[in-house]
C-alpha cells in the first residue's frame, strides 16, 4: 500500500498483537459453502428422516405441494428426478430396509 504520509499513529493497537487477524483469515477456508452435510431424505429440513418426510414427498408427487423445502435431498436415488421411485426408497429407508441414502 503506497501511503506517502508516514504516520506512526496508524497502528493504535499496541497492547493487542496482530496475531488474531491471521487466525481469522484461516477460518473460512475449510467450508466455502458454509452449508452442513446434505441429509438425503430430509425433505422438510428438520435434520430427521422420518414419516413426515414421506408425507412431504407424497404431497409433492400428488401436486399438493408445488415446491419442497429442501428439493435437492428428495432425489434419493440420484437420477435427477423426484418421482414415486424416490418415495418408495424413502419409505424403505424409514423401515430400515435401506441403510443409507442416497442409493
Ligand atoms: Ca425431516
Ligand atoms: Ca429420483
Amino acid at each position: 500500500m503506497p501511503t506517502p504520509t508516514h504516520k506512526p499513529t496508524s497502528m493504535p493497537t499496541t497492547t493487542h498483537k496482530p496475531t488474531p487477524i491471521t487466525t481469522a483469515i484461516c477460518v473460512p477456508t475449510p467450508t466455502p459453502t458454509s452449508s452442513v452435510e446434505i441429509l438425503y431424505g430430509d425433505l422438510n429440513n428438520d435434520n430427521n428422516v422420518n414419516s413426515t418426510d414421506v408425507t412431504y414427498m407424497k404431497r409433492f408427487l400428488l401436486g399438493r405441494l408445488n415446491t419442497l423445502p429442501n428439493p435437492e435431498v428428495a432425489d434419493v436415488n440420484q437420477d435427477g428426478k423426484i418421482n414415486s421411485t424416490d418415495l418408495t426408497i424413502l419409505r424403505r429407508y424409514i423401515l430400515r430396509r435401506i441403510s443409507s441414502l442416497p442409493i
